[in-house]
C-alpha cells in the first residue's frame, strides 16, 4: 500500500501526481540589475520539478512590494521573460509551479524603495524588525500609513501581478498574507490602527484580503489561486491582540473567494509548532472546504501521518528541499537526506543552490 502522501490530488485548475510540496523560499539570487530571474533559478526550480507542486520565492508585485536586496519581481518584461524561462524548463521535466505575490509594506528599507520613499504600510508604525539591503542587515523603517484612495491601485497592483504570471506560465498563483508583510499587516490590531473601512473591527481588517482575492480571482479564476497565512506566527514583530478572532474571519474570506487552496504555517514561522492555548490551527482550517496545504517543522514521518489521517492534504517542505532537489523521491524510498547550508541560504550564485546532489548522482 502506497502512503496517501505519494498519490494525486487535484489542486483547483491542475493535478499534482504527490503531495509533497515545496514552499516559497526567499533565496536572494534575482539579478541585481532588474530584479529579473535567470539561469540559475531555471535550473534550481527546473531540479525541483518533482514536487507534487512548486511554489515560488515571494515575488513583488511593484517595485514598492519589495523589501530586501535581490529579491525577484513580476512586474515587468523582463521579469515575466526570466520567469517564463523558469515555467517552461519546469513543465519540460514534468512538473507544476505557482508563483508566490509578495508586498512587504513596512517590512522594507527606505534604500530599497523606488526614490528612497518610505514603505508603505496600513499605519505608520515601524516593526521592531531587520531586513537585508544589499549590505548588511538594517533595521526596517518607518512607514507612511497608505491613503484609503491609494488602496485601489494597490488591489490592481495584485491583479495585474497574477495576469503577469499566467503569461508567465504558471499554473497557479499564491496571495502571500502570511508572515507579518502587507496584507498581514492590514489583517492585524498590531499593525494596523486605521480608522477607516481598513481598520478596527475585524470586518475591516480582513477587507484589503477579500479585495485582493477577488481582484486576482476575478482576473485569472478562483481555480488557479491559493493563499498562505500564518495565523500565529509572530514573523517580523507581527502581532494581534486575538489572533483566533482575525484569523476565523480570515479563513472565511478564503472559503468565500473559493480558492484552490490554503497554506498555512503552523506555528511560528520556521519555529516552533507549539500554539498558546485557545488556539487551533485545526479548527481554522476545518472553516475552508477546499485543498489545505500544511507547513513548518514537518518531518517525513509527520507528513505521512497528517495526509493519512486527513489532517492536511499536501505538506509543504521548506529547507529539505533546499537540501534535497529530489525530496518526494527520498521521502518515498526513506532514503538519507543531504544536510542545508544555511551559510548560503541568502544570496550568492550556485553554490549551496544548484548544486546539491540527487539520489542517482551521490550513488
Ligand atoms: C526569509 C527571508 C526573507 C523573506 C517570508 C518572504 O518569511 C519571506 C522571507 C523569508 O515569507
Amino acid at each position: 500500500m502506497t502512503d496517501t502522501l505519494f498519490e494525486p490530488l487535484t489542486v483547483g485548475a491542475v493535478t499534482v501526481p504527490n503531495r509533497v510540496f515545496m514552499a516559497p523560499l526567499t533565496r536572494n539570487r534575482a539579478r541585481a540589475e532588474d530584479d529579473a530571474p535567470y539561469d540559475i533559478h531555471v535550473e534550481y526550480y527546473r531540479q525541483r520539478a518533482g514536487a507534487g507542486l512548486i511554489i515560488t520565492e515571494a515575488t513583488q508585485i511593484t517595485p514598492e512590494g519589495k523589501g530586501y536586496a535581490w529579491t525577484p519581481g513580476i512586474y515587468s518584461d523582463a521579469q515575466i521573460e526570466g520567469w517564463g524561462a523558469v515555467t517552461d524548463a519546469v513543465h519540460a521535466a514534468g512538473g507544476r509551479i505557482a508563483l508566490q505575490l509578495w508586498h512587504v509594506g513596512r517590512i522594507s528599507h527606505t534604500s530599497l524603495q523606488p526614490d528612497g520613499q518610505k514603505p508603505v504600510a496600513p499605519s505608520a508604525i515601524a516593526a521592531d524588525a531587520k531586513t537585508f539591503d544589499g549590505e548588511g542587515f538594517v533595521a526596517t523603517s518607518e512607514p507612511r500609513a497608505l491613503e484609503t484612495d491609494e488602496i485601489p491601485r494597490l488591489v490592481e497592483d495584485f491583479r495585474r501581478a497574477a495576469r503577469n504570471a499566467i503569461e508567465a506560465g504558471f499554473d497557479l498563483v499564491e496571495v502571500h498574507a502570511a508572515n507579518g508583510y502587507l496584507i498581514d499587516q492590514f489583517l492585524r490590531d498590531g499593525a494596523n490602527q486605521r480608522t477607516d473601512a481598513y481598520g478596527g473591527s475585524v470586518e475591516n481588517r480582513v477587507r484589503l484580503l477579500r479585495e485582493v482575492l477577488a481582484a486576482v480571482t476575478e482576473e485569472i479564476g478562483a481555480d488557479r489561486v491559493g493563499v498562505r497565512l500564518s495565523p500565529f506566527s509572530n514573523a517580523n514583530a507581527i502581532s494581534d491582540s486575538d489572533p483566533m478572532a482575525t484569523f476565523t474571519a480570515a479563513v472565511d474570506v478564503v472559503a468565500e473567494a473559493g480558492l484552490a487552496y490554503l497554506h498555512m504555517v503552523e506555528g511560528q514561522t520556521g519555529g516552533s509548532r507549539e500554539l498558546d492555548g485557545g488556539n487551533s490551527i485545526d479548527a481554522l482550517r476545518k472553516r475552508f472546504p477546499g485543498v489545505y496545504v500544511a507547513n513548518n517543522g514537518y518531518d517525513r514521518d509527520l507528513a505521512i501521518e497528517t495526509v493519512e489521517a486527513g489532517r492536511a492534504d499536501a505538506i509543504a517542505f521548506g529547507v529539505p528541499f533546499i537540501a534535497n532537489p529530489d525530496l518526494p523521491t527520498r521521502l518515498e524510498r526513506n532514503a538519507p537526506m543531504n544536510a542545508a547550508d544555511k551559510d548560503t541560504f541568502y544570496g550568492g550564485g550556485r553554490e549551496g543552490y544548484t548544486d546539491y546532489p540527487t539520489l542517482a548522482e551521490s550513488a
